[in-house]
């Protein structure tokens, strides 16, 4: 019988009869954050996550859009050589992400489940297993599955590892790039799946939404990016909010007409896209809705300079 290398080892089709459905599964007085790896890599690490070429690995997904954050930041900041990433198939059970054929084995423990590369860190793990995971080679463990903190580490902690094609978290932009993230996060990047639902507090979202992307629509007539003369973290976080909008929550156009109504925002999201950090990164197939055609990203994009 031939034998399979670890390395080649897949999880078997999601099969929700015989696991189940995926949930999450939280005890209601359990007191940790859902969240539970936070490290931080840099030359000063307390846990001695030191920024090396080759130690770490970003466990991904390719439809997950704090993934997505993850994928281009590290792009951006010249890593494809220096972090590796690998895919999580798009669908679940009850075993959660798995390695299948879609996107090939587990590259750094040939795990077949997430799930294990947390069991790996903890023994008897019974907490949250998400992607992005930040994994470390030299202590076998995970360092964070914070999308936030995995791409400012990555931006900024490997200069001297890789050249940025950009730097994204440039010192003199960070309070800038953050306070949009107050403002965003909530309305825009967490905001876009209740904008979707039915009812007042979806009516509620839906208004808040539209306001920001009017609000962002007259800032991107007058300036190339969001902050400053590059592209920042703060494009990365809504860039893949926007990319994925009328693909997936406003595929049938229940929130508005489309992303095309703002038409500096749209050119800015397709200005955006010719960029090969954000190109090489987007898997349209992994987050379209069936059977819904994209609006053409391609449609060559008339910019304010820097
Ligand atoms: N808050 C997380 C967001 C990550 C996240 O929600 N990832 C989703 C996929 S897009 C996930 O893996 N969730 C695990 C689950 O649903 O149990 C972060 O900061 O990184």
């Amino acid at each position: 019988m031939p034998t399979l290398s670890p390395f080649s080892r897949l999880a078997s089709p999601v099969d929700t009869a015989t696991y189940g459905e995926y949930r999450i599964t939280r005890r209601a007085d359990d007191p940790r954050p859902l969240y539970r790896f936070t490290g931080r890599v840099g030359e000063n690490s307390r846990a001695g996550f030191t920024p090396r070429v080759g130690r770490y690995h970003v466990y991904a997904g390719w439809f997950c859009p704090w993934s997505h954050r993850v994928t281009i930041t590290r792009s951006l900041a010249g890593l494809d050589d220096v972090v590796s990433v690998s895919y999580v198939d798009n669908a679940r059970d009850g075993r959660g992400w798995a390695f299948r054929e879609r996107y090939g084995p587990d590259p750094v423990n040939g795990f077949t489940l997430l799930r294990q590369v947390y069991e790996a860190t903890e023994e008897g793990f019974d907490g949250h297993v998400s992607v992005p995971t930040l994994w470390d080679r030299a202590t076998a463990s995970v360092v964070s599955n914070d999308f936030r903190t995995i791409g400012i580490d990555l931006a900024t902690e490997f200069r001297r590892h890789a050249t940025p094609v950009v730097e994204t978290y440039p010192e003199e932009h960070r309070a800038e790039i953050e306070d949009l993230d107050a403002w965003l996060g909530p309305v825009v990047n967490r905001g876009v799946p209740a904008a979707g639902r039915p009812g007042p507090a979806g009516a509620r979202a839906r208004t808040a939404l539209l306001d920001a992307f009017a609000a962002l629509d007259e800032r991107l007539a007058i300036r190339r990016y969001l902050v400053g003369s590059a592209p920042t973290e703060a494009d990365v976080r809504l860039w893949v909010t926007l990319v994925r909008y009328d693909a997936g929550p406003n595929a049938h156009r229940t929130i508005n007409p489309g992303l095309s109504a703002y038409p500096h925002l749209w050119a800015y999201a397709r200005d955006l896209y010719t960029l090969p950090a954000f190109r090489n990164t987007t898997d349209f197939d992994s987050f379209t809705a069936p059977g819904v055609d994209v609006p053409d990203w391609h449609a060559p994009a008339d910019r304010p300079t820097p």
